[in-house]
């Protein structure tokens, strides 16, 4: 089994969903956290100058979270057997991370994270976004799309929950699958700033509780760095 370093900032964001899945299957590997300050140390080392990145052996180092997560989950068996079930576990695990994204965009965003190199440069040097990326309008702008994602995504994935046995296992069954612990990781934040927004999803709420009463998963949990996103 390759060695594994597991870049990212020292937050849950993105890099969660990978790190429970690590603790899930009983792997070791090394979890290297760096703060913002730090940031341009590392930015240029990364593939596509973001995080995370799962480097193997002290050598290849692979970005993309979701590409990560899939790889992992073929690894560790967390993925469905049949070609239809795990594009069903894709497509569940694809709508929490649209909110995932949608959710990190605006809470960078509105922490004034990432805001050097995107857009907001001079006439000389418009930057990507061309525009008005530092106006309030912008920060509604990345609010709106966060709540609008989760109006459109959790209905559909509370209704997809449930049509399997009224939504009492997991997504796929009996065992837990990797989009069940991206139900959990990608919902953290968003569930403790709104829990009245999630009161509406009991099923996914009650998934959660499921996911983390995981044995592997609830010894990570009671484990884990405790930071605020
Ligand atoms: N498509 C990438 C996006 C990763 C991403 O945007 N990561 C943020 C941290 S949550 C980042 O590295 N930002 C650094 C920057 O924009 O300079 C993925 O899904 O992994």
């Amino acid at each position: 089994m390759p060695n594994y370093t597991l870049y990212y900032f020292n937050g849950r964001g993105r890099a969660e969903i990978l790190r429970m899945m690590f603790a899930a299957a009983g792997v070791k590997y090394m979890d290297k956290r760096f703060e913002f300050n730090e940031w341009d140390k590392y930015r240029k080392d990364m593939p596509s100058m973001c995080v995370p990145v799962l480097e193997m052996d002290g050598g290849m180092r692979m970005p993309e979270t979701m590409a990560i997560a899939r790889y992992l989950a073929r690894e560790y068996g967390f993925y469905p057997k049949s070609n239809m079930e795990m594009m069903r576990c894709d497509y569940i695990a694809d709508c929490f991370y649209e909110i995932m994204h949608d959710y990190m965009r605006y809470y960078h965003w509105k922490n004034g994270r990432f805001r050097f190199n995107i857009g907001g440069g001079n006439m000389m040097n418009p930057g990507m976004a061309g525009g008005d990326t530092m106006s309030p309008n912008y920060d509604n702008y990345m609010q709106w799309r966060y709540m609008n994602t989760c109006h459109r995504v959790l209905p559909f994935l509370e209704r997809t929950l449930d049509m399997h046995h009224g939504g009492k296992h997991f997504f796929m069954g009996e065992q837990m699958m990797w989009c069940d612990m991206m139900c959990y990781c990608c919902l953290e934040n968003p569930y403790t700033e709104n829990q009245a927004m999630f009161s509406k999803f009991p099923k996914l709420m009650s998934l959660r509780t499921r996911v983390a009463a995981h044995p592997k998963v609830s010894a990570y949990l009671k484990s884990r760095c405790n930071t605020t996103w």
